[in-house]
């Protein structure tokens, strides 16, 4: 069931942010329609849509009302069926994002709770007294009071955002009745939102600090997920679990076939190489010696370990990998390949992220008010209060807010992108004049064009979808390179993550190109060089 997955690629949609289609500058269901031939075009089977359920939109769609209906904003059930009927006729399934860790403070369950219903206040956690001094991941308390109750409720995210408490089986059967609602509609698979926060700590009197650092891989987790997907009967399906912050051990255990948990999982590790004393909110250079030692620990244990993973840059979390580890200027369109041949020749399911395969960049936003999200602005008013200057603090954000993964995506040179007939809910990148789908659809040697190579590669080689792999020593700590083999094939595969030349050395590989962002071939690597050699 797995090898399904092996040789597919995932896209993943923002769906406030990919296209309009009845000019309110949101964007929609039926706009995702209007653009699945274009999904199609890029050689992917699968396609993560993120939640469009009922939400009062605090967190942008991560804080469900109700997870049966679709928000207005988004569009109609009827838009929905005919948006998962029409990619199913074009070879498409849809994964719908499960937020299941907690729902809206506004869902039924909660307002049942706040109502004194004690059969509702056990769906949550609720406390007389406030067991820890806990962050909540967007700042303040992970733990809020109810005067009305005179109880205090855990919340690991904005207060909006009330955790469930799954040490309740009948939040168990709530949840899974969900997911067989979905599936009966026809989805082809799910993305679970911070599964493995899901079983909090038996002992809530842990010392303070971060929430999530307390309720990362709970005692329960592995029982939890394994009784969802079983009971539920979607192990045949592709489902993706977003670990926040997880473990090695944990990702093997999640993603082992035989545990019947989950197909595979995302981990954050290679994108906090940047976090200073790892913190998201305070910048340094990124560290490559720990971005390749984190690459090359997980592929090589995963693939040893019968795992599997997610692998990835870019998410509607995520600043735009192209300005984080590649260069938006002279050397764009080079990191920009660079970046996805290192990603798309690893041994996992890779996802895109709308726009990654354009190149789109950081919005580069110089006011507070151009800001969307409830994170990037909680941070402001942090980092104000941590002594940063207002420009220090817009400097910060700049390079770090989750909005950088949220402006519209770019699909024409026209009014607002091709986006919307209206002025869109948060600003337009004002480079989409330059990179947009309609401008690089014509170029043969555009970033579009060469991630649907890569995708295509996938589906062609074997060794590429299924070899194992071995990380190998350049000579040089900025030129990463590893190896696939299955049976007799080898692809070595060479990527230089500086602006400058780069010497290598101790690796030998004589072959045909399968794919490269260069022409012609140079002793030394050149800036951004990447390169896959199939050998024999
Ligand atoms: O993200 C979980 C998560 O860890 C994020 O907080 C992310 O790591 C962080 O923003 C990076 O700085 C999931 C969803 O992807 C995110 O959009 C939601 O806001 C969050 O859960 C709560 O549902
Ligand atoms: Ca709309």
């Amino acid at each position: 069931m797995l090898d399904k997955y092996k040789s597919s690629t995932v896209y993943q949609i923002y769906v406030k942010s990919f296209c309009d289609s009845n000019g309110d500058g949101i964007g929609d269901l039926n706009g995702i329609r209007s653009k699945l031939k274009y999904i199609q075009s890029l050689g992917v089977k699968y396609i993560w849509v993120t939640p469009f359920f009922c939400s009062p939109m605090i967190d942008n769609g991560y804080d469900v009302s109700d997870y049966r209906n679709i928000n207005p904003m988004f569009g109609t059930m009827e838009d929905c069926e005919k948006m998962i009927a029409e990619a199913d006729s074009l070879g498409m399934g849809f994964m719908f994002d499960m937020v299941f860790n907690h729902t809206s403070d506004k869902h039924e369950w909660f307002q049942r709770a706040l109502s004194g219903d004690e059969e509702y206040m056990k769906y949550y956690i609720f406390r007389d007294e406030k067991p820890a001094e806990w962050t909540a991941s967007f700042g303040g308390s992970a733990w809020d009071y109810v005067p009305e109750l005179n109880k205090w409720y855990l919340h690991l995210f904005a207060p909006e955002q009330p955790d469930l408490n799954w040490e309740n089986p009948k939040v168990h059967e709530e949840l899974k009745d969900v997911i067989r609602f979905w599936k009966a509609k026809g989805v082809k698979g799910f993305r679970f939102d911070v599964l493995n926060l899901i079983s909090k700590p038996e002992n809530l009197h842990q010392p303070s600090g971060a929430a999530t650092r307390f309720c990362k891989d709970g005692p329960r987790v592995h029982e939890f997920i394994r009784e969802l997907v079983t009971d539920t009967g979607i192990e045949d399906m592709i489902t993706v679990g977003e670990m926040a912050s997880t473990t090695l051990e944990n990702s093997i255990r999640y993603t082992k076939p035989e545990n019947h948990e989950m197909s595979m999982c995302f981990s954050f590790h290679h994108l906090k190489v940047g976090y200073k004393n790892g913190d998201k909110f305070s910048l340094m250079p990124p560290d490559l010696k720990m971005l390749r030692d984190y690459f090359s620990e997980w592929q090589e244990k995963m693939s040893d370990s019968g795992g599997w993973n997610a692998v990835f840059w870019c998410n509607h979390d995520q600043p735009r990998i192209v300005s984080r580890f590649g260069d938006e200027g002279q050397y764009w369109k080079e990191s920009a390949k660079m970046l996805a041949t290192f990603v798309h020749m690893l041994r996992g399911t890779p996802y895109i992220y709308q726009g990654e395969e354009l190149g789109m960049t950081n919005a580069h936003f110089t006011s507070l008010e151009e800001y969307r999200d409830v994170e990037a602005i909680n941070y402001y008013h942090i980092l104000i209060e941590r002594g940063n200057s207002e420009s220090e603090a817009l400097n910060v954000l700049s390079q770090r807010a989750r909005d950088n993964s949220r402006t519209p995506m770019q699909w024409t040179s026209g009014k607002n992108a091709g986006f919307s007939e209206s002025e869109s809910w948060i600003g337009i990148n004002g480079n989409y004049t330059r990179i947009n789908v309609e401008t690089e659809e014509s170029d043969d040697d555009s970033i579009l064009n060469y991630y649907r190579k890569l995708v295509q590669l996938r589906k062609d080689y074997r060794v590429i979808s299924e070899g194992s792999i071995k990380f190998l020593d350049s000579g040089n700590e900025k030129v990463f390179a590893y190896e696939r083999t299955l049976n007799d094939e080898r692809l070595v595969v060479i990527c230089n993550f500086s602006n400058e030349d780069e010497k290598i050395s101790g690796i030998d590989v004589k072959g045909k190109v399968l794919i490269g962002n260069y022409s012609g071939s140079h002793k030394i690597m050149r800036p951004y060089e990447a390169l896959a050699i199939l050998e024999g």
